[in-house]
């Protein structure tokens, strides 16, 4: 949304306002007043004209100008009703040069986890992308992933749902000794070992979302479904989004935030490495992000790897 834009919105919000006020408030003629407003009505705001002026009745419920309307960080916001992958479109993005910018999508028709898998993406998600261009080198970039999860852990909570972290990148909800999940990321980044060059972070949350349309081999859940009514998707994004970006600026609060949340810590887990399988209780996680596991023969410190949670011997 353009700064004008903006600043419309901020007048309307505190309105009545009339289109004259506006006009000389922002120093642009009556009939760009009028293209704005009639722009915002394109985009599913409600505003009402009477006789004291304009008078905003309602926000959309999803949509750029809905999400950057009120967020407390600097991200400007690129709203798809469908796209492939919101993850592709925030890579070309970065490949013009652009940072600090949310790709979101209600629906993706090609989303994508790691490994190329598949990620499921109906409509009624969240389904975002952030890019942005860390001050950090290669090796650090992990700890976004890590940030990710603790941000979009703490908007589900606040939303009501219970949510907690599998290593590395797993959110999901417990019930019992079953865990379904909630929130996959898929981190990419581009740079010199030195200087990372940019980093997307993708984050898909199944939010209104019914579990039934999603594969069931990997115990969907959604946050509609654990809190059995639709959650306020612009509040929550903007409550991932603020989240991340405190995070993002202070990396060292990171690793404490994550071991709060993880679900991890204190298992049997079974890491799938490139060179093998590791097993054994999953002890501490170490910044920026690597998994430490005491085995039978020794302690091993795993940076990445898929990652199963053992059911304890019960004997
Ligand atoms: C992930 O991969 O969990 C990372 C998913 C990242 C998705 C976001 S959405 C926004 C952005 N744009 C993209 O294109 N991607 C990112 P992984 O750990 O590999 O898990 C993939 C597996 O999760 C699949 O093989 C399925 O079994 C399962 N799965 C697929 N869709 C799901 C869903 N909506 N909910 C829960 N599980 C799902």
């Amino acid at each position: 949304m353009n700064e004008t834009r903006h600043r419309v919105l901020d007048a309307l919000a505190d309105g009545p306002v009339s289109g004259p006020t506006l006009a000389d408030e922002l120093d642009i003629s009556r009939s760009a007043v009028w293209k704005h407003v009639e722009a915002l009505r394109d985009e599913g705001f409600e505003v009402r004209s009477d006789d004291a002026g304009y008078v905003l009745d309602s926000v959309p419920e999803f949509g750029a100008s809905a999400v950057e309307y009120g967020l407390d960080a600097p991200f400007s916001v690129e709203y798809h009703d469908s796209i492939p992958s919101t993850n592709a479109r925030a890579r070309d993005l970065a490949a013009e040069g652009a940072s600090d910018v949310v790709v979101l999508a209600d629906e993706q028709t090609g989303g994508r986890g790691r490994l190329d898998r598949d990620w499921h993406s109906p409509s009624g998600g969240v389904w975002l992308s952030v890019l942005f261009r860390p001050d950090v080198p290669m090796a650090h970039a992990p700890v976004f992933t890590l940030a990710s999860a603790v941000a979009v852990t703490r908007a589900a909570r606040e939303a009501g749902v219970e949510a907690s972290i599998k290593w590395p990148n797993d959110v999901l909800v417990r019930r019992g000794e079953e865990e379904r999940k909630l929130v996959g990321i898929l981190t990419e980044m581009e740079g010199e070992a030195d200087r990372v060059s940019w980093v997307v972070v993708g984050i898909g949350v199944n939010a209104n979302v019914d579990p039934a349309d999603l594969p069931d081999e990997a115990n969907p859940t959604s946050l509609s479904a654990e809190r059995g009514e639709p959650v306020d998707r612009r509040l929550f994004t903007q409550r991932l989004l603020e989240e991340f970006d405190s995070l993002r600026q202070d990396t060292e609060q990171v690793v404490e935030a994550w071991r709060e949340y993880a679900t991890t810590l204190g298992q049997q887990v079974r890491v799938e490495t490139p060179g093998g399988p590791i097993e054994g209780e999953a002890v501490d996680i170490q910044f920026p992000g690597a998994l430490v596991i005491e085995t039978e023969s020794g302690t091993e410190v795993v940076s990445a790897g898929d990652c199963e949670h053992l059911r304890p011997v019960t004997e």
